[in-house]
């Protein structure tokens, strides 16, 4: 039995998705963030970083951060063939995609979504949201570029990277923007969003 402390419309989105996907048992530990449980001693002994999501295994270990979890899981449960195998060329494209949402897009988003954890930041450097705002809109017009070549970021089928890009392109701080702006980042999340798990787990977590 998994166990993924998460909050609705969180990065638990994308581990939440994969082990729906993977038929895998598992509960949900609702952190309410507003509440400020994630700040809890508690909670720290989980994540010190103080972050939603962790992924509990069966064995008892712990992981952080939503991109490993992701790979691990995908990894973990080939039958949901959401992840290509290591001989597989598309492998490499979807490591390289995978980190870099995760290291530029995500932490972009966290920039305009979370600023409140860097307050003194925001206070000299009033313009850091809208900066971080720029920033995502490069990194998509980078994705979008990617989307170009191949009809899903790992190449030819849908992948677990896919479904980590819809997350992040859901909390596009302007949802009307982003079709016109990125029709074909727009048209892999369509089609992300009919996969009868993804449906299934955003009937929680409500992201769209
Ligand atoms: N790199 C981490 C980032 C996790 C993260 O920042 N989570 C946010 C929610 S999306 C959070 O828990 N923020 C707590 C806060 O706002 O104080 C990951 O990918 O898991």
């Amino acid at each position: 039995m998994f166990t993924l402390y998460t909050a609705r419309k969180t990065g638990g989105f994308a581990p939440h998705a994969i082990l729906e996907e993977a038929g895998a048992t598992y509960t949900l530990e609702n952190v309410d963030l507003q509440a400020g449980e994630h700040l809890t001693s508690a909670f720290r002994a989980l994540n010190p970083l103080a972050q939603v999501p962790v992924l509990i295994r069966p064995d008892g270990a712990l992981m952080t951060e939503s991109a490993a979890m992701v790979i691990w899981l995908a990894d973990t449960f080939p039958q949901c063939g959401l992840a290509p195998r290591q001989q597989d060329p598309a492998r490499a494209d979807y490591l390289h995609w995978m980190t870099f949402m995760a290291v530029n897009l995500y932490g972009a988003g966290l920039r305009v979504y979370h600023a409140n954890v860097y307050p003194s930041a925001v206070k000299a450097h009033p313009g850091l949201r809208d900066l971080a705002r720029q920033e995502i809109d490069s990194y998509l017009s980078i994705i979008e570029r990617r989307l170009s070549e191949t009809p899903f970021l790992a190449g030819e089928q849908p992948s677990a990277a896919d479904i980590y890009l819809l997350m992040l392109a859901s909390w596009h701080p302007a949802q009307a923007e982003l079709q016109p702006q990125c029709p074909r980042i727009s048209a892999v999340c369509t089609q992300i969003r009919q996969r009868p798990a993804v449906k299934h787990i955003n009937e929680w977590h409500k992201l769209w």
